[in-house]
């Protein structure tokens, strides 16, 4: 009896057995693969299946596959919170790339933050992501540093500009930091912002914003929203008899927006974190190109860009710690992996399809090249191309 009780102690209070890393190597994709921020997740999506492929098709990490584990985040914070939950503990990935939306990262990542797990946040550009916590960096360049940049095209395009409206979406991380941003770069230009009209990224009728900017006769308007709620706003303007200049912020970054505010995008002025245009310079960024022209037939977005960038920083960071410790990634405890995983990300530079990155010890992205595009529609309406505007 006494044996019996013994060993039921003993097995009551073993550890459970630590989980080991095996081949392939899981890192978790958590983006919107459904609902409106699909405009964006559906490219992430396509960004880093390229990035898994031609990864593996070089040999991996030092000969090991990765494998990508797809979980749909949507564009809410309560599913984002759901798939990084799953990622972590059921499908022990060793990293997260995602999610989509800065709003929905303030909600998740302090979960795998919790968990030891690294996050690579490929499109998440609100002010404040690194500092979320000590496994969360990013390789998306902050607005803070990119938006200023539209705003100064604008003023080269048209120098007589004065009155400036500014509207964004007050229900999302991202679009209410962002028009900080815009706010200081105008002011600091000298214009005067004569309305700042704000709106619910669920909004599709924006007769009282854009009536109040017909009303204040600005020569600017600047907007920052996530995917349709953007889209209809620039075509409702338009509707409305306004004939200036717009920039738009991130959420009209990508060509599967065209279709949302049809012709009526032409003139919008969009900074970029990426450029397919630098194709000819860098030879990363054409091989880059030439595979996703090939699997999608059209050039890849900021978004894909930047999750293929993201799949790509985690396997160098692999490789660097097997390159560090002496060790197969296969074999390492998955806890002491994410944490080795975890600082080396931080450790050296990147040659990625974005440029030459590195990531600092605090988790921020530090990107050299940031370029302004001016979208140009095709007569068919729905199709278009962001053209890039010399600096
Ligand atoms: C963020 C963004 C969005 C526009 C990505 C789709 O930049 O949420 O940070």
């Amino acid at each position: 009896m006494k044996r019996i009780f013994l060993a039921l102690v003993f097995c009551l209070t073993i550890p459970a057995m630590a989980d080991t890393v095996t081949a392939p190597i899981p890192i978790g994709i958590a983006v919107a693969q459904t609902g409106s921020v699909a405009f964006f997740g559906r490219e992430q999506v396509n960004g880093a299946r390229i990035a898994e492929a031609m990864i593996n098709a070089s040999g991996g990490v030092n000969g090991t596959n990765i494998a990508l584990v797809f979980q749909d985040t949507a564009g809410d914070e309560a599913t984002a919170v759901n798939v990084f939950q799953n990622l972590i503990t059921r499908d022990k990935v060793v990293a997260i790339v995602g999610p989509t939306l800065s709003q929905q990262a303030f909600a998740a990542d302090p979960i795998a933050d919790r968990a030891g797990t690294p996050v690579v946040a490929p499109s998440n550009t609100a002010t404040g992501i690194p500092g979320i916590g000590p496994f969360v960096c990013r390789v998306s360049a902050p607005m803070a540093q990119v938006a200023p940049h539209s705003v100064k095209q604008a003023m080269k395009i048209n120098p007589n500009i004065t009155k400036v409206a500014v509207l964004y979406a007050q229900n999302d991380a991202y679009s209410s930091s962002e028009t900080q941003t815009f706010q200081d770069a105008v002011k600091g230009l000298g214009l005067d912002i004569a309305t700042i009209q704000t709106f619910q990224t669920t909004d599709t009728d924006f007769t009282p914003q854009v009536t109040a900017v017909r009303d204040t006769a600005v020569d600017l308007v600047v907007i920052s929203g996530l995917a349709v709620d953007s889209g209809n706003l620039v075509r409702q303007l338009r509707q409305f008899g306004y004939k200036g200049l717009i920039v738009g912020g991130n959420g009209l970054n990508s060509p599967n927006m065209f279709p949302v505010c049809g012709g009526m995008c032409a003139d919008v002025l969009v900074a970029q974190a990426y450029s397919p245009a630098t194709v000819g310079k860098d030879p990363v960024n054409r091989a880059f190109v030439a595979a996703f022209e090939q699997a999608h037939h059209k050039v890849p977005d900021q978004f894909a860009a930047q999750a293929y960038t993201a799949v790509q920083v985690v396997a160098e960071a692999l490789a660097r710690v097997e390159k560090k410790s002496g060790k197969k990634i296969t074999g390492f405890e998955l806890a002491e992996l994410r944490q080795a995983l975890n600082s080396a990300l931080r450790a050296g530079s990147y040659r990625t399809p974005i440029g030459e990155i590195s990531i600092t010890p605090g988790g921020e992205v530090e990107q050299k090249d940031v370029y302004v595009a001016r979208i140009a529609m095709n007569p068919d309406g729905t199709t278009g191309t962001f053209v890039l505007l010399p600096e």
